[in-house]
């Protein structure tokens, strides 16, 4: 049977940016599957017989960006499962990632020509609102990196490591930039406007 070659949105910010809350508004709304490159990490991290589980740990607690290796195989499979299990699911929202050069070049080697990047979607605010609501949810959220010390980190490893990416498909004219730090509903109705015109 014919498969669909796989139709990708990388989306991309700061953390606490709201990549998360807007990709579930999208899923509701559109036919798109949601791969958090983060939530994938967490959940190899807590799986049992996992080779990795102490670097991805580690990693994460210092903000720092897991060798793309591991991040690639756990994102292909995710989408090899999702289309095996229904073939019209080939639209994926794959959040958190790329993130640096490292991730980048993992993602060209092993996905370029079985995958096709529309853009990418940008969710832009300050690090002070980023750190406000990664505190916010840290408080209930057991995340181990949602404390002042790890939130420093990450902010510094986004600027240094992530926005260069994000400037990268700038200049490929390939980034939708909303802005982030307005209220859920505000920032979903320019996603939605974004989506209907070329989602
Ligand atoms: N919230 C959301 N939107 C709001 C709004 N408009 N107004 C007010 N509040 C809003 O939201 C964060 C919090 O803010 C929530 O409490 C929410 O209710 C509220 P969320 O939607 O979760 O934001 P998100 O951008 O998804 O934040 P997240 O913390 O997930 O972003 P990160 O990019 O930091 O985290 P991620 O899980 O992607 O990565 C974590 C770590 O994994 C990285 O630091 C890295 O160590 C590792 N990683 C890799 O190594 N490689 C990868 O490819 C990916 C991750
Ligand atoms: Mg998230």
């Amino acid at each position: 049977p014919l498969t669909m070659k796989p139709q990708v949105i990388f989306v991309l910010g700061g953390p606490g940016a709201g990549k998360g809350t807007q990709c579930a508004k999208i899923v509701e709304n559109y036919g798109y599957t949601h791969l958090s490159a983060g939530d994938l990490l967490r959940a190899e991290r807590a799986r049992e017989g996992s080779e990795f589980g102490q670097l991805i740990d580690s990693y994460i607690k210092d903000g720092k960006i897991v060798p793309v290796e591991i991040t690639i195989n756990l994102l292909r499979k995710a989408m090899e499962e999702t289309m095996q299990l229904d073939q019209e699911k080939f639209r994926f929202l794959i959040d958190g990632f790329p993130r640096n050069q490292d991730n980048l070049q993992g993602w060209t080697s092993v996905m370029e020509g079985k995958a096709n990047v529309k853009f990418v979607l940008f969710f832009d605010c300050s690090d002070q609102v980023c750190i406000e609501r990664c505190l916010e949810r840290g408080k209930s959220s057991g995340r181990t990196d949602d404390n002042r010390e790890s939130l420093e980190k990450r902010i510094q490893t986004y600027l240094q490591s992530t926005r260069p990416i994000i400037e990268l498909y700038q200049q490929q004219g390939k980034v939708r930039t909303v802005d982030a730090s307005r209220n859920v509903d505000e920032v979903f109705a320019d996603v939605k406007a974004l989506l209907d015109k070329e989602g």
